[in-house]
């Protein structure tokens, strides 16, 4: 079976949004299309608590888009985003979430961040999506959202690892850009691990 993954569509990933990643809205209407071909749909959400280690305003003296060291890990500090229950967490208003199956929240413990939907990045804890695809039979997943070159990009590593075939849409996602081009490196480096690339045009 072959499910959708939709990573971080949300608030702050969007026109507006504290973490805003330029055209990130145009993804919601590939969303909205792509969902009824799929059986199964599952929506990433970046879920912080206020005091996450990624936030530079939790760092005395940093900013945003400085790396710290993170309890023995790199971590690039953001601006505060998708903190639970705020409005910037929230999907997109014009995300048809009645589509979704499953949510899976990700990046709640403030002591390490979550760019993958299935790991926190020090492949700690699991998030509880790996084994959910599992056992509903998925063999092959779709990925799509935001942002290509953090959630979307370790997201799909991670499927890649645990065996599922992948497939990247690549219209269905645009990226930070931290640095220029970060996002078509990204988009390499998950094609030489062995992922797909697709278009929404392609159903
Ligand atoms: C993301 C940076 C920080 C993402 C989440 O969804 O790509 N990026 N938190
Ligand atoms: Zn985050």
């Amino acid at each position: 079976m072959d499910a959708l993954l939709l990573i971080d569509l949300q608030n702050d990933f969007c026109a507006g949004g504290a973490l805003e990643v330029a055209e990130g809205n145009q993804v919601i209407p590939i969303a909205n299309a792509l969902m009824p071909h799929f059986e199964l749909v599952v929506a990433t959400q970046d879920w912080h608590p206020a005091n996450h280690g990624s936030f530079a305003a939790n760092h005395p003296w940093r900013k945003p888009g400085q790396v710290i060291d993170l309890h023995g890990l790199p971590q690039v500090l953001w601006t505060i985003h998708c903190v639970q229950g705020s409005f910037g967490a929230e999907f997109v208003p014009t995300l048809d979430t009645t589509q979704i199956d499953h949510i899976f929240h990700k990046g709640t413990d403030p002591d390490i961040d979550s760019y993958s939907g299935f790991f926190d990045n020090g492949h700690r804890k699991a998030t509880g999506l790996g084994d959910f695809l599992r056992e509903k039979g998925v063999t092959t997943v779709y990925a799509m959202g935001l942002a290509t070159d953090y959630c979307v990009k370790y997201t799909v590593l991670d499927a890649l690892s645990l065996g599922f075939t992948t497939h990247l849409i690549v219209d269905g996602c645009r990226g930070v850009n931290l640095q220029p081009g970060d996002s078509e490196a990204a988009i390499a480096e998950m094609v030489s691990a062995g992922a797909h690339l697709c278009q929404s045009q392609d159903w």
